[in-house]
């Protein structure tokens, strides 16, 4: 078994305050699985850091009116209290303007060059006229050509997670005024990922990864092909060649180098500065990274490409793990949307362990999933109140009263007693394999299931009545020995997931050290010593009253109003005027729905049969989030009937449905009466 782990979460860019839709995602399973690892003995180490450059920093920065340095600088330093605050805690946290990363990231790039992989092209890239300058992906949005997403972004959809080039986007847009682009030409430098196919591909298949997001990558090797990693920016690493001045890296490229270079800093500062060699180079360790859904094709792909073209044997990943989206009340976080918690604030009221634990009970790992505040509410209470704490609460309390506040001595066992130290062992053991497997979610549930089989044989004991029965001491003794035994194992298990309050039940259970000085295993047969006198209980969790939920819930509804308020209403601006002769050449008809079908890996889009009277028509239309393919034969629509057919998706669209629409909302406008053909004007 490999003795060393590298687990690497995914850099955030330091352009806004993370949420907890980020935390669900990539740090606080990263940093369950880095705190159960160490505890089982490994050498492990988690680095992080900020992603500072690219031009979701530029764009956030120009919006703010600060420079990037500056935007960067101040949530860099944010979102790092915000970690320490969660009690995730790295080994490293760096950042890619460190001086230690473009130094490697350049050497990243000579080694591709030099083994052939990289060639320059000249390229069409997006040019604002209004703005002179060319607009690198995160300025451009428009529409995507996986999904027909509306609100694609220049580089990735952030509803599909296709990846492309800005010019590849239909009807694009810049993101600061709105004003359509144009096209000129630059020279650019591609990395010929097509070439490393042959390699990516067994690669692929010996990986153990869940089997979406090894299909998610599959999918993107085999339509995978040159790819520009230079952009016309000032911001950024720059380029080391001497063509190609002015120009930096795609914060894509240089991103991922940051998991080495923040390890290669590490090293400096612990003073071993040969030490990072060890993960990236040893054969010895085992490599793990966090990421969220929508970072796939970087991590499965592009970053493991970019390392089979280097000369040094930089250690590709082992584990991938990618969690879905995490919403808040149903929703995406958005901070422009007022969609979010204010987290200062959240701080103040209520602990890092409550949302740890909430969080990885309902972790996105296998579909999207949400926060609310009532399932916040009934997790604190009833879980980590009702089960957890009442359970250390109840038998703690019975030994001061009725053993003298000391640990008591076990006496013979008798049936009830094996059964539940055979369950202790088989539930600990059962989480063992669960945080193993990076299946947080299950190993919150079996916690909590420890938790209620503690409570469940302390019922069943009924050590109150042996109190009062005469001869009854003994069993009352074996009774509170056993229960601390569970405790003892709950705080073991528990550990990885809310540490602080396992930190806290340890103490409670007699030791003045710190439950991380141990491993999993010695913490499990650690002897408790008998008569040994344990410190007064008090309450690890406190009850979350309805009011202050009812205030959490009406303080997010008065934000998100209040923001919506200041954003311009939905409605599209109007069109310059035209003639009415160029009215006239539209041709309408009124046309029946015979049948309709999905369009195969399409989200939006419907394929139509439609009778406009004088023939059949196929038409291609983006409603299938709002009409289901059956609710729709049948029903009499407007037909936009001279429009030229074009093709999407491989199928001809011969003519257009007319719909109005609104935000989200889509309703076709439909006719009762007159036949399919009729004509309208
Ligand atoms: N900063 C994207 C993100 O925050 C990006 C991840 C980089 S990991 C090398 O979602
Ligand atoms: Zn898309």
């Amino acid at each position: 078994m490999k003795k060393k782990i590298l687990i690497t979460s995914a850099l955030p860019y330091s352009n806004g305050p993370l949420h907890f839709g980020h935390i669900a995602g990539a740090y606080l399973p990263a940093d369950c699985y880095a705190r159960f690892e160490r505890l089982r003995g490994k050498e492990v180490l988690y680095i992080c850091g900020s992603d500072e450059y690219g031009v979701a920093i530029t764009l956030s920065a120009e919006q703010a009116g600060k420079t990037p340095q500056e935007h960067s600088e101040g949530f860099h330093q944010i979102n790092r209290e915000l970690f320490k605050k969660l009690g995730i805690e790295f080994s490293h946290f760096s950042r890619t303007t460190s001086p230690e990363h473009p130094p490697i990231v350049q050497q990243f790039f000579q080694d591709l060059y030099d083994n052939g992989f990289i060639e320059s092209h000249e390229t069409n890239q997006l040019y604002s006229e209004a703005d002179k300058r060319f607009l690198a992906d995160r300025y451009v949005v428009g529409i995507c050509p996986k999904c027909d997403y509306e609100e694609a972004r220049g580089d990735e959809c952030p509803k599909c997670g296709a990846s492309f080039e800005a010019t590849d986007l239909g009807n694009p847009r810049s993101k600061l005024t709105g004003a359509s682009l144009t096209t000129r030409k630059t020279v650019h430098w591609f990395l010929r990922f097509d070439l490393f196919k042959e390699k990516l591909i067994p690669f692929l298949e010996s990986r153990p990864w869940k089997s979406n997001v090894l299909a998610f990558a599959r999918s993107y090797v085999d339509e995978v092909r040159p790819r520009s990693i230079t952009r016309d920016l000032e911001w950024g690493v720059p380029v080391p060649l001497k063509e190609a001045e002015g120009k930096v890296f795609y914060v894509w490229f240089d991103a991922p180098i940051g998991y080495i270079s923040a390890t290669i800093e590490w090293a400096k500062q612990i003073g071993e500065p040969e030490k990072w060699k060890e993960y990236w180079l040893g054969a010895q360790t085992k490599y793990v990274q966090f990421i969220g859904k929508d970072n796939i094709p970087f991590h499965a792909v592009f970053f493991p490409a970019m390392i089979m073209g280097q000369n040094t044997p930089y250690k590709l990943v082992d584990e991938l793990v990618a969690n879905e989206f995490y919403l808040l009340e149903g929703k995406q976080f958005s901070k422009s949307e007022g969609w979010l918690l204010d987290l200062d604030d959240f701080f103040k009221r209520f602990h890092a362990d409550q949302i740890r634990y909430t969080i990885a009970a309902n972790a996105p790992e296998t579909a999207d999933s949400e926060f609310s505040w009532k399932d916040f509410q009934s997790r604190c209470n009833g879980e980590l109140v009702g089960k957890f704490g009442n359970l250390i609460n109840r038998v703690l309390v019975f030994i001061q009263n009725h053993v003298d506040g000391k640990i008591p001595q076990a006496h013979e066992l008798e049936e009830e007693d094996h059964r539940f130290l055979n369950e202790i062992s088989r539930l600990t053991q059962e989480i063992e394999e669960s945080f193993a497997s990076y299946r947080l979610r299950q190993a919150t549930q079996l916690i909590m299931e420890l938790a209620s089989c503690g409570n469940a044989y302390f019922d069943k004991k009924t050590p109150w009545k042996e109190a009062k029965r005469e001869g009854g001491r003994p069993v009352l003794e074996t009774t509170m020995a056993l229960c601390l035994e569970g405790l003892k194992s709950l705080a073991c298990v528990s550990y990885p997931l809310i540490p602080d309050a396992a930190e806290k039940l340890w103490h409670l259970l007699g030791f003045s050290d710190s439950l991380a000085d141990y491993t999993w295993k010695e913490i499990l047969s650690l002897p408790l010593e008998a008569g040994k006198l344990l410190p007064k209980p008090y309450l690890l969790f406190q009850k979350i009253e309805d009011e202050l939920i009812e205030e959490e819930i009406q303080k997010l509804q008065k934000m998100h109003e209040k923001a919506m308020e200041r954003k311009e209403p939905p409605y599209a601006p109007l069109k310059k005027p035209i003639e009415f002769d160029d009215f006239c050449k539209l041709d309408f008809r009124v046309g029946r729905i015979e049948k309709a079908e999905k369009v195969p890996k399409s989200k939006k889009l419907l394929q139509l049969e439609v009778d406009i009277g004088l023939e059949k028509r196929t038409l291609l239309s983006g409603i299938s989030q709002h009409y289901t393919p059956e609710e729709l034969v049948g029903k009499k629509v407007i037909v936009v009937a001279n429009l030229k057919p074009s093709k999407i998706m491989g199928i001809e669209s011969q003519g257009m449905v007319l719909a109005g629409s609104l935000d989200h909302s889509l309703e076709l406008v439909t006719l009762d009466d007159l036949p399919a053909g009729a004509e309208i004007s």
